[in-house]
């Protein structure tokens, strides 16, 4: 049988519980066929954090050897879901689960084991399922006494064992999605289908409706392959004649990058472009809508990230909260575990622009699990101080820069590498992902491209590339080293 590699113990940088628990012999077992010896043993690993958490199953068979098996058991508390899964193929039905072999690991053998697991969320309370079942039986962990002990006389419990933690199988490709799968929150960072925190390194596209001929199969694959990249940013402008002027028109646009980022294997981050105005409220029913197809037609794939406000500006972090509050929920009905970015107060500078700080959100934070906070920074305008709250920021809160430019705020101007470098060394340092400011050729000094060079087709190399672009591409085509165990 195909054996799944187990590491030596992960380091869990979770604030929550990591446990194990065997069940013990305390159900009675149902009548079964007395020809086939049954019997199983499951062991449940989880870590938690608030509001989600990572299973890791594994399933003993201690009766004859089967040929395809369905493991079922009943989530405790009514908020625990399922999510994405792996090595079976899981079902929620209420709060009963079932987890069906998939190919490789249908037989399994008397005595024989596989492991299993899936990242879940909950609300209220994560406690573990009290029985599970193995093809309908019960799963009592070991052999049943025929006779009950007798009073007085403790029974005898096997020895513990305690299985070594399990992983996913090794990825099967090499691309960022292949290796990385799933993303979810891991405490302050972001973490692979492995549990392992992880930096995505990108570009943001410009406005879709200004430089939507920049992106397209040649300059997509220049930046899965030539730059190396792991993510693209879909900035959906909403006003300035992007969005609310022809929502058909964008939500096919953003559908159809989606979907040729993950043909390269690049995570694709979904950009609600607000800006002006600034109150995110402004636009909370046309984010509905958005948010809405956009997370119902993109719910099975592993690559979808969503940002749902760009740029809160001169409101209160409780009015973006309260947003927030409103539009996650319509794409946790569709994708219930794919990560959320929200935007922060002052352009998305965690307050700072706005002589605020994070304490605003580590004292209120958002009433959702599984979500980061965006942080954004232009490198030639904002330098010390907003690297330090950044810095005291990433201890306590997810944060994803979803946009950073080499320049000055306005987008244009020369590029600033001293402020620039200090920059990606303080988010490498931290593994705090990011999204550089753009990857058009706008006639600015943040384009990564020469203007013209859309029109032309090629992409590629270094000859078509602004100082900006260069600066990007040779941090951004460094090796990644997403952690697989
Ligand atoms: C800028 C573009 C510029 C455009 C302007 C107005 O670079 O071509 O005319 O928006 O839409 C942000 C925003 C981002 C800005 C960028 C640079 O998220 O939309 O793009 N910036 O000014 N926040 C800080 C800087």
């Amino acid at each position: 049988m195909t054996t799944i590699p187990r590491p030596s113990r992960r380091n869990l940088l979770l604030a929550g519980t990591v446990g194990a628990l065997t069940l013990a012999a305390t159900a009675a077992l149902p009548a079964v066929d007395a020809m086939a010896a049954t019997g199983c043993a499951v062991t449940w690993t989880t870590n938690s954090w608030q509001g989600g958490f990572t299973a890791n199953i594994t399933i003993k068979n201690l009766g004859d050897a089967v040929n395809g098996w369905t493991l079922g058991f009943g989530f405790p508390d009514a908020g625990q879901r399922v999510g994405q899964g792996w090595s079976a193929t899981w079902q929620q039905s209420g709060n009963t689960v079932t987890a069906r072999n998939v190919d490789w690991n249908g037989s399994l053998p008397s005595g024989g084991t596989t492991s299993i697991g899936f990242n879940g969320t909950w609300t209220t309370a994560n406690p573990a399922p009290t029985s599970f079942t193995l093809n309908g039986v019960a799963c009592t962990g070991g052999t049943t006494p025929s006779t009950p002990p007798t009073t007085g006389t403790p029974p005898t419990t096997p020895p513990p064992t305690t299985p070594p933690p399990t992983t996913p199988p090794p990825p099967t490709g090499t691309t960022p999605v292949a290796i990385n799968g799933q993303l979810h929150v891991c405490g302050t960072k972001l973490c692979n289908r492995y549990d392992r925190p992880i930096q995505l390194r990108g570009m943001s596209t410009h406005g879709l409706q200004w430089f939507g001929s920049c992106y397209n199969d040649a300059s997509l694959d220049a930046l899965a392959t030539d730059w190396q990249a792991d993510l693209l940013r879909i900035s959906m402008y909403v006003q300035e004649q992007g969005y609310e002027t022809n929502p058909t028109g964008f939500t096919n646009q953003v559908n159809t990058l989606v979907d040729k980022t993950e043909a390269r294997g690049m995570y694709a981050l979904i950009d609600f472009h607000t800006l002006t105005p600034g109150d995110p409220t402004y636009n909370l029913e046309r984010a509905k809508t958005f948010f809405a197809a956009v997370s119902a037609r993109n719910a099975s794939k592993t690559n979808v990230i969503y940002e749902i406000t760009n740029e809160p500006n001169g409101v209160s972090w409780s009015t973006i909260k309260n947003y927030a509050e409103q539009v996650i929920p319509v794409i946790r009905a569709n994708d219930p575990d794919a990560v959320i970015i929200v935007g922060t107060r002052g352009w998305s500078s965690l307050g700072v622009s706005e002589g605020g700080n994070s304490d605003e959100i580590v004292n209120n934070p958002v009433n959702a699990a599984n979500i980061m906070y965006t942080f954004h920074f232009y490198a030639a305008s904002h330098r010390d101080n907003y690297r330090a709250e950044l810095e005291r920021a990433a201890g306590r809160l997810p944060v994803f820069v979803t946009e950073f430019g080499t320049v000055s705020y306005t987008g244009d101007g020369a590029v600033d590498s001293a402020s620039s470098t200090a920059w990606l060394d303080l988010l490498d340092r931290l593994k705090i992902s990011y999204a550089n400011w753009t990857y058009s050729d706008a006639a600015e000094g943040s384009a990564a491209f020469r203007p013209g060079t859309c029109a032309g087709g090629t992409y590629a190399g270094t000859s078509v590339l602004t100082a900006s672009g260069s600066f990007m591409r040779n941090r951004i085509r460094t090796p990644d080293t997403f952690p697989t165990s």
